[in-house]
């Protein structure tokens, strides 16, 4: 990458009534590895993460857990914490959407959008899903006949019944029935800007079949959205009507612009908040969200809309109809990556179902490694995807262990026996073939694209496993010590090109690597944006112990 910029990529901020699953840690690992690959690159990167705590589902959970609310959340943030940090995951910013600085925000931006019209009060009355935290309509809903423990669709000429009656069909259990008074956003104001807006940024949402879905959708029209409630105390208050509440959505997405406003720094006894709204209001930052599927419309539809409202961006015609303009962009997130149902057993992860695969313990008895590489190798981001532990381990077995693994030591266990007084530099074929793989793996994960990262980059070990099994350098240490040193070190100068790439995805393990080859301070050179200073120089390895295995193999299990 030659152009350096802002770039700020967030996860969603995940609700603090249960604990992170493997659902949860695809997401994280996503903005992790796209994290460190800008950071690395030289690039003023940012990453948050969040817990989204103004829920009616913590509220619940806590009372059932005989807890008081903020006692029981923050127990909860400490755990989401501990299991981020578990995963070393390098994000510049943890926060909880119960803080201070978030909720002056919200409340400075609900203000604003009540003072211009954009909220006004109405009557609200809905089926509300609290597993969801979202409203549901008949469309949404599957009948379940609760003597067979069997859904099926909304069909006319079926009638509910105390056995048949209509339920979310992720959490199975019948929406509550809503009727309060409520303030209301005006997304209809935003129907224009929206379609203009979206036919100027054509890859606004990722991958393209899912925006199609948005568009579709938008096209159908818009309604607008409650964003309050009357019934719950312990969420943050509208400003403007102290006896309602705000609705968790208006308050969550907000998350991401709070973390520009007010950025935490420092560690936890010495913790500083730095002003850093230039990050998201600069022509030159990236700003991406990387959400599953079901919250794509929050995001792709309200948030932009939210935006809008808050920051002006728009232009009024003489209809009073808004239309968007292109030089708002830089307010505006630019691009939403997102992917689909991870499912096990072929049924959708959920923490209200538990029917969860939980990372800590998984990764403890194989590797955070395996949970990685698989889910990253195994689909690309976008599709559904049932996870199987059999496959999970045959992948990390051929990929990590023998492909990576065996090159890995045979170079090791036969560099030792180098006089690298000998050494020459690869020749300009080899050179060649490493730069369009470097190339390759930049351009792929400018865009995202982390499956083809490591698939590309098991190619390329494909590639050196092959030239290792035609030149045999374990015979011409032997025979021809000059041309084995050769050999050996364009195979080292290579692997050395690529645990630079793989450190996005396995920094820990890469760590390891590079200071039992000897090449101490490449983390805090890499860390410190130093990545094309490694880059194509010719290094000396001082290999010192050769018997360490970096990736174990697994069992498959029967
Ligand atoms: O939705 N498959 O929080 P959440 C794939 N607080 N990804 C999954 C998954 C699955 N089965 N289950 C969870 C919320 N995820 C809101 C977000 S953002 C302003 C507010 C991942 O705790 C996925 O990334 O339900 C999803 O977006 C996130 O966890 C939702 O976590």
């Amino acid at each position: 990458m030659t152009n350096k910029q802002n770039f700020f990529v967030t996860t969603p901020i995940y609700y603090g009534n249960g604990l992170p699953h493997v659902g949860h840690f695809y997401s994280s690992t996503i903005a992790n590895v796209i994290y460190k690959f800008h950071k690395i690159s030289g690039d003023n990167a940012r990453f948050t993460t969040w817990i989204d705590e103004n829920s009616q589902k913590a509220v619940i959970k806590a009372e059932e857990e005989g807890m008081e609310i903020m006692d029981y959340l923050d127990s909860m943030a400490e755990w989401h914490k501990k299991v981020w940090d578990h995963f070393n995951f390098d994000y510049t910013d943890f926060i909880r959407t119960t803080e201070t600085r978030h909720k002056n925000l919200v409340q400075k931006v609900l203000q604003k959008c009540f003072d211009k019209g954009d909220i006004y009060e109405g009557e609200y009355e809905w089926m509300y899903c609290v597993g969801c935290e979202s409203f549901k309509k008949d469309d949404d809903l599957v009948y379940l006949n609760i003597e067979q423990n069997k859904t099926f669709p909304i069909k006319q000429g079926v009638k509910e019944t105390p056995n048949i009656i209509k339920v979310c069909p992720d959490h199975l259990k019948a929406p509550d029935q809503i009727k309060e008074k409520n303030y209301f956003f005006k997304l209809t104001n935003y129907q224009t800007w929206t379609e203009e807006f979206y036919k100027a940024n054509p890859e606004f949402v990722v991958p393209q079949f899912r925006f199609n879905e948005v568009i579709a959708f938008v096209e159908r029209w818009l309604e607008d959205f409650s964003i309050s409630r009357e019934t719950n105390t312990f969420w943050i208050p509208l400003p403007f009507d102290n006896s309602q509440v705000t609705y968790v959505w208006f308050d969550a997405l907000f998350n991401y612009y709070t973390s520009c406003i007010s950025s935490r720094w420092g560690d936890k006894n010495n913790e500083e908040f730095i002003d850093e709204r230039w990050i998201w209001e600069d022509d030159n930052s990236t700003k991406l969200h990387v959400v599953w599927k079901d919250i794509i419309r929050f995001h792709a539809i309200f948030w932009p809309a939210m935006l809008a409202s808050y920051f002006d961006l728009w232009e009024k015609d003489s209809d009073w109809v808004l239309h968007y303009r292109k030089s708002d962009n830089k307010y505006l997130p630019n691009q939403i990556l997102t992917w689909g149902y991870f499912t096990v057993d072929g049924q959708k992860m959920s923490k209200t179902i538990w029917n969860v695969i939980d990372p800590v313990p998984y990764s403890d008895e194989y590797s955070h490694e395996l949970l990685t590489l698989y889910m990253l190798s195994g689909f690309p981001i976008g599709n559904d995807w049932d996870y199987d532990r059999k496959d999970a381990v045959l992948t990390y077995n051929a990929k990590l262990a023998n492909n990576f693994g065996n090159l890995l030591n045979r170079v090791v266990v036969l560099t030792t026996k180098l006089d690298w007084s000998y050494l020459t530099s690869p020749s300009g074929k080899w050179i060649a073939a490493t730069k369009d793989y470097l190339d390759d793996f930049n351009k792929k994960l400018s865009v995202y694209d982390l499956k083809w990262g490591l698939d590309e980059t098991f190619m390329f070990l494909d590639v050196l496993n092959k030239y290792a099994d035609t030149t045999e350098p374990w015979k011409l240490i032997k025979e021809d010590t000059e041309r084995a040193n050769a050999v050996l070190y364009i195979l080292a100068e290579w692997l050395r090109e690529v645990w630079l790439n793989l450190y996005c995805y396995f920094p820990e393990k890469m760590w390891e690597m590079f200071n039992r080859l000897g090449l101490e301070g490449y983390v805090e050179q890499l860390e410190q944006w130093k990545l094309e200073e490694l880059r194509g120089r010719s290094e000396i390895f001082n290999i010192t112990q050769k018997d360490w295995v970096l990736f174990e193999r697994f069992e498959v299990e029967k």
